[in-house]
């Protein structure tokens, strides 16, 4: 169960203890039916690298796990549109593309393990976006199951489809929260026959924005990725994998450019050229050109591991922006200095931060803003958060440029959305999942399902006790197994006993305590106290009533 239960950033954590393994469309509608008609929480889960906490059981919901609905559906060699399965793993999409010379138009770091419905999920946009658009425009169709089991299917093929609402929009980046997603219908380009990579060194944000121009107007049409890297990230990829840095110099900025076309030698020599007259103009200090698919696959790398290089210290505080360009970079500064100032980032373990780091999506204005943590700590938390969404809404950025909100940004939304908007939002969530009488105040909109009822948490361990014996394997053992088996069993459920009335003890003091809005899964002191006081009051009646049979039985 531990791999359901945490997440990416090891940063959320829950405890749920059933996850569900549908197999097809009809499968989730029958679970997400029984669920919805049972009061029972649901959490959609992908191949949860999600970074703000979306697919995480934090109320110990039922993870709904996507993992078997693995099929590739069809592909039109004509058109470039592919039908797939939510649960199919992004990479294993690209290679099947890649054999009929076609490319799935998103590329991210965790292709390995992401699945197509968590991405469409979060409408990820990735590397590329600059060059093949957001998942919003080459989505053609999708199949979801609604709260309540109902099947939409809008598996459309179509380009053009302007008949009404255009209803899929509102899965894309609506990240489980009103229906599963169980397949996609999507457009894709063929794949490029000539891709080429540089990897540049700047001495200033300033000079990479100039950068980024020229790139704009001399690569134009060819250009498909253009990725920014502060010296601070590339210091970390380089601690924590000893490697060879790409360039002999070190420099404050780095970017990352990419090429993608159909002539290898034309676009080579663009590129080239355009490097010849950045550095002849002094917009760039140093430049290496990839000569291999081998050299590209190691300057990309130095962009894409990133992540994992800055988390490798023990935690990371992620803050996935959008940011007007000549403001990008000001935010990492002024976050570096808050972070100093309060004394809190130095190179022994008595200071949480290691480093602060800056980088990201530049050609589509999206900031990663990183502060890698040797654990997570309050005091950082607290001078970082309202301090950053506070930043970002003063000047009209958005606080999730593309990793979505989850349980981490949810009570951050006002910062830049309005009210009248975050009405609107909670009016569909509503109208798609219509449980409000039911739905605890304490639990977010932006979650599937309200929290599950007080009457029925004993439902999961009894069911996964049945279901876990197979009788005629049972058969097969000798007398001394089985009835090794049956005290085992005995054991177990005794203690699924123990651990239901623990369950709906928690939900009944939860009901009773928790009166405001759960923080990164955290309570707040006084909720904590009274969630304390509730579970030991119930376990002292629960004693005294057994002393008290005790003493009834012995007189
Ligand atoms: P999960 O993490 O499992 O789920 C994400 C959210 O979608 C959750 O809210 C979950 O409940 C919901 N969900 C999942 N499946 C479904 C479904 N079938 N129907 C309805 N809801 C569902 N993101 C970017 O945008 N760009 C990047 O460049 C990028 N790079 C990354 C690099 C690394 C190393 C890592 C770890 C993450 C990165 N991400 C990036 C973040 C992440 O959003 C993506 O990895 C991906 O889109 C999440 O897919 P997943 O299958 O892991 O979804
Ligand atoms: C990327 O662009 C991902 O590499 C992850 O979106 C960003 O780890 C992050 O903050
Ligand atoms: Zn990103």
């Amino acid at each position: 169960m531990e791999p359901y239960n945490g997440d990416w950033m090891r940063k959320y954590r829950g405890h749920c203890k059933l996850v569900l393994k549908p197999a097809s469309t009809e499968e989730v509608s029958k679970i997400l039916k029984y669920c919805n008609d049972n009061l029972l929480a649901v959490v959609p889960q992908g191949g949860n690298t999600g970074l703000v906490g979306g697919s995480v059981p934090v109320f110990d919901e039922i993870v709904i796990s996507t993992g078997r609905m693995n099929k590739i559906r069809s592909f039109d060699e004509v058109s470039g549109v592919l039908v797939v399965d939510s649960g199919v793993v992004l990479e294993v999409a690209d290679q099947f593309l890649a054999e009929k010379g076609y490319l799935f138009p998103l590329d991210l770091g965790a292709k390995g393990s992401c699945q197509i419905g968590g991405n469409v999920s979060t409408n990820a946009g990735g590397l590329r976006l600059l060059r093949y658009g957001s998942l919003h425009g080459t989505v053609l169709g999708l199949q979801a199951v609604l709260p309540d089991g109902t099947i939409i299917d809008d598996l459309c093929t179509l380009r053009k489809n302007n008949t009404g609402y255009d209803l899929k929009q509102l899965f894309i980046g609506g990240e489980g929260t009103i229906g599963m997603i169980t397949a996609v219908s999507i457009q894709c380009p063929q794949r490029p026959k000539a891709v080429n990579v540089a990897f540049l060194g700047a001495d200033s944000f300033e000079k990479i924005q100039l950068a980024f121009r020229e790139a704009k107007a001399q690569l134009s049409e060819i250009l498909s990725a253009f990725e920014l890297m502060d010296s601070y990230s590339q210091d970390m990829v380089h601690r924590v994998r000893q490697n060879k840095r790409p360039l002999d110099g070190e420099y404050p900025f780095y970017c990352l450019i990419e090429t993608s076309g159909s002539n290898s030698e034309h676009d080579a020599e663009k590129l080239e050229k355009f490097l010849e007259d950045v550095m002849s103009k002094d917009i760039i200090a140093d430049g290496v050109l990839a000569q291999d698919e081998t050299q590209i696959k190691s300057l990309w790398s130095q962009r894409e591991g990133i992540t994992e290089c800055v988390g490798h210290f023990g935690g990371t505080y992620k803050y996935d922006v959008s940011i007007p360009l000549k403001d990008l970079y000001r935010l990492v500064d002024e976050t570096r200095e808050r972070i100093e100032a309060a004394g809190l980032k130095g190179d022994t373990d008595e200071f949480p931060v290691v480093e602060v780091v800056g980088y990201g999506h530049m050609g589509d204005c999206n900031l990663h803003l990183n502060v890698a943590v040797r654990r997570y700590d309050k005091r950082v938390e607290e001078v970082l958060e309202p301090f950053v969404y506070e930043w970002i809404g003063k000047i009209n950025g958005s606080i999730s440029a593309e990793h979505g909100i989850g349980i981490a940004k949810k009570q951050y939304l006002g910062f830049s959305r309005n009210n009248t908007m975050i009405d609107l939002m909670k009016q569909i969530k509503k109208l798609y999942d219509p449980l409000p009488k039911r739905r605890l105040s304490s639990v977010p909109f932006y979650k599937t399902h309200p929290f599950k009822a007080e009457e029925n948490p004993p439902l999961f361990a009894q069911k996964m006790d049945t279901n876990a014996l197979d009788t005629a394997e049972v058969d097969k053992l000798n007398e001394n197994d089985k009835a090794e088996l049956r005290q085992f069993l005995q054991n177990e459920n005794q203690k699924a006993r123990v651990q239901n009335t623990v369950h709906s003890l928690t939900d009944m003091c939860f009901r009773k305590c928790i009166t405001s809005t759960i923080k990164n899964g955290k309570l707040e002191k006084n909720e904590e106290s009274c969630m304390a006081n509730c579970t030991e009051r119930f376990f002292d009646v629960g004693n005294l009533t057994v002393k008290q049979l005790q003493n009834m039985r012995q007189s």
